[in-house]
């Protein structure tokens, strides 16, 4: 079967979003000059980019924090690569926070400084799979897809926005001496939540007062957030992805081990085959399930 996929653009081997990108900021992508309090929020898609943001939207900016402000998550931490907002990011003023799905290879080479930061938040593949299969129906800026088999496929094969989720992870992690970078799950958030904003300040050297940590995390729950309208993409996500709105919402369901009610047995089975032989001897840790430790 050809899984080609029209909406896809591949740039020096990793898959972007046709319909959001300029080929010709491409190109400059890797020279695009990094300040030393720069910090980029790196994931794979569906991994929880939009939390990531949230958070540390509201640990940098005191009126995102206080709800005095009205900015879009999305554009306190717009996407280096998708510029849809039209932000100027080089007259940004600091601290600037940038969002992005590149692999290592592609992000600006000044990173390598070591002294920007770099947060890399990562999610069981399988949840990521689910939660793209959906947004996959819900958006129309990637191409639709009515079957988990066919979704399952064109993920393990790469043929998806953000390429092979093996590769992207793989290769910031074996190249994380590169860079100043901070690895954090998904499913850790989800567990403790305070726990992991106290990380991230600790990465960011941020020193937030007691009652300013409880309101980010107040702020990053999933309750607070599906009806945060900063949070969502709700102003945009209708002239600029096409969205089908009897599919749900952007946050959709937020939780660990949907995949159980998604994948069969035998694409289960298919799947750990292919995570095993790609995941040899990779530490860190995944949680598949809400009960596991
Ligand atoms: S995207 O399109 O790649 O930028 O999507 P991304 O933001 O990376 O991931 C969206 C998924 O993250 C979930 N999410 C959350 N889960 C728990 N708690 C909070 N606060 C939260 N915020 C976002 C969101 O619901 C999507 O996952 P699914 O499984 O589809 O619900």
């Amino acid at each position: 079967m050809d899984n080609t996929n029209g909406s896809l653009l591949n740039f020096k081997g990793y898959n972007l979003l046709k319909s959001f990108v300029d080929i010709e900021k491409l190109e400059k992508m890797e020279d695009f000059e990094i300040r030393d309090d720069d910090v980029f929020i790196v994931t794979y898609p569906k991994s929880g980019t939009i939390w990531a943001q949230q958070i540390l939207s509201s640990i940098y900016f005191e009126g995102h924090r206080n709800s005095t402000e009205n900015t879009r998550t999305v554009e306190r931490a717009p996407f280096f690569e998708y510029n849809k907002c039209k932000l100027d990011y080089v007259k940004m003023p600091s601290p600037r926070i940038f969002s992005s799905h590149l692999p290592y290879y592609l992000v600006p080479k000044g990173l390598k400084s070591k002294k920007a930061k770099i947060v890399y938040l990562y999610r069981n593949p399988k949840d990521v799979l689910i939660s793209f299969f959906h947004f996959s129906k819900f958006t129309r800026i990637i191409e639709a897809t009515y079957t988990i088999e066919h979704y399952l496929d064109n993920f393990l094969d790469g043929k998806v926005h953000g390429s092979r989720w093996f590769d992207h992870i793989r290769g910031w992690y074996e190249h994380r001496h590169d860079f100043n970078i901070m690895f954090l799950s998904y499913e850790e958030m989800k567990k403790d939540l305070r726990s992991s904003v106290l990380k991230i300040c600790s990465f960011l050297e941020k020193d937030l007062s007691e009652e300013d940590v409880i309101t980010v995390v107040r702020q990053a729950t999933f309750q607070t957030m599906k009806s945060d309208p900063r949070a969502n993409y709700e102003q945009i996500i209708n002239y600029k992805f096409g969205v089908n709105k009897k599919e749900g919402t952007f946050m959709r369901k937020g939780t660990i081990g949907d995949w159980k009610l998604h994948l069969t047995v035998e694409q289960n089975e298919r799947f750990d085959m292919i995570f095993k032989k790609n995941m040899k001897n990779f530490p860190l840790k995944f949680i598949w399930d809400i009960n596991e430790d």
